[in-house]
């Protein structure tokens, strides 16, 4: 603290004006609460007093002044101004109440995301994500992980052909990739640990509050492993991390803020799919279509039990072959060498041993129905001395709707993309 001047920058969230003194709320840098600018009549002069007394809330102010020894304001922050100057004004009244006394619906706040980003709430949202790819990096490096980026532009899907988006490509046809799948498989035959984060471009016609058909996942890849165990154990470390991570830097911000955050992950247990499909069942909910995939019902079902036992995350461990892709190694009892990952009902990630023995992996294409000759430039990859490998998919977007304790992702995604979003 002491006299030296400083300026800020940012928008004026809200303003009153007392006799002689007037305050501003200006929200300026990332951090989540609002600076109070004082304004005293004899200390600027009459003509920024006359501006300050008219300011409209929401314009784009720069701001010279004075931290005070002691600060008054409850919000924290507090500057006192020797100088106002009004950068742009609104044209309109906003669209959403950055004083935050009416809250938007959430269709006003994605139309107009920009300016409900000057909500400290929703600005949090934001910060939180940024944080949560930082943390993301932090760990994978740690691990011996190599960041890659594989393309977004391909010739074949790798979860099924119904629910790829198609491009023109000079006259022939690509895709946008659901998965780095097919690639970072690839790479185990040179690299030994791989992650990135990246977009999943998905064209079912989704109209859920936890699928979009853009959306982010964090995806990692790693070589000589034992069994699938092996990347539950780097996927447990991951989301413990960046849960703690979270916790260290935001938490008490966001429940300040009136957030309900999953805080710090302890310990996930692994429960097999024959377990999981007895819980279920136990609790009332047949579960249709033997050797399938837990529908949603039988997820929360699950989600609920486990809660009751402490704990918000678990895995689902060794589900029917039939269940899932044709890369996931098949146990010879029918079951397979896979897991999924859930939050308090929601699956956040899933994953595998993979198939690294190529004539079985053809096998498994033709049993899956699907066409090894559009899988030639992948098989290939597993000619040149393929380790035993695998790895997960993890819904990023999902992972920091539950850190959150939100219940709709697309609260944690600027512009979603979903059959009603396109625009903006
Ligand atoms: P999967 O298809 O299960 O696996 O996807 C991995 C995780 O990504 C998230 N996710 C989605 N999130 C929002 N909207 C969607 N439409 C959407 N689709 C998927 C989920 C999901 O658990 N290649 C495998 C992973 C692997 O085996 O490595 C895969 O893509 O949280």
């Amino acid at each position: 603290m002491g006299d030296a001047v400083k300026a800020v920058e940012g928008w004026v969230n809200n303003s009153k004006v007392l006799g002689r003194i007037a305050f501003l709320e200006v929200i300026d840098d990332l951090s989540l609460g609002v600076l109070t600018v004082v304004v005293k009549r004899s200390e600027v002069g009459p003509e920024t007093w006359e501006l300050v007394k008219k300011i409209k809330i929401g314009s784009a102010v720069r701001v010279e002044g004075v931290e005070p020894p002691e600060v008054v304001s409850r919000k924290g922050r507090e500057l006192h101004a020797l100088r106002v100057e009004v950068l742009a004004e609104p044209e309109e009244p906003l669209p959403v109440d950055v004083t935050g006394k009416t809250p938007a619906g959430l269709e006003t706040r994605l139309e107009y995301r920009y300016v409900s980003l000057r909500l400290p709430a929703y600005r949090a949202i934001f910060v939180a994500r940024a944080r949560l790819a930082r943390y993301t990096r932090e760990y994978f490096e740690e691990k011996g992980f190599l960041e890659v980026h594989t393309p977004k532009l391909v010739g074949a899907g790798a979860e099924g052909g119904a629910t790829l988006f198609r491009v023109d490509y000079f006259g022939g046809t690509a895709y946008l990739s659901q998965s780095p799948q097919l690639y970072k498989q690839m790479l185990m035959c040179g690299v030994p640990r791989v992650f990135e984060i990246t977009p999943y471009f998905r064209a079912e016609k989704f109209d859920t509050p936890r699928h979009l058909n853009e959306s982010w996942g964090v995806d990692a890849e790693m070589g000589f492993i034992r069994s699938h165990h092996d990347v539950m154990d780097i996927l447990e470390g991951y989301v413990r991390h960046v849960s703690q991570r979270l916790d260290e830097e935001m938490g008490d911000e966001l429940r300040r803020l009136g957030f309900r955050p999953l805080g710090k992950l302890g310990n996930i247990p692994r429960v097999t799919y024959r377990e999981a499909i007895g819980i279920v069942e136990e609790r009332g909910h047949r579960v249709e279509g033997e050797g399938g995939d837990l529908d949603t019902r039988a997820e929360r079902i699950l989600g609920e039990y486990m809660a009751e036992q402490g704990y918000d995350a678990y895995f689902i461990v060794d589900y029917p072959w039939e269940a899932k892709p044709f890369y996931i190694m098949r146990e010879e009892n029918g079951l397979s060498r896979s897991f999924d990952l859930d939050i308090r009902g929601t699956e956040i990630a899933s994953g595998g041993q993979r198939e690294h023995r190529r004539s079985v992996l053809y096998s498994n294409l033709v049993e899956k129905g699907l066409d090894p000759s559009s899988f030639k430039f992948y098989l290939e990859a597993f000619k040149y001395g393929m380790p035993p490998h695998g790895g997960f998919g993890l819904g990023f977007d999902r992972l920091l709707m539950k850190l959150l304790g939100l219940d709709n992702i697309r609260e944690v995604v600027l512009f979603p993309r979903d059959r009603f979003h396109l625009v903006p």
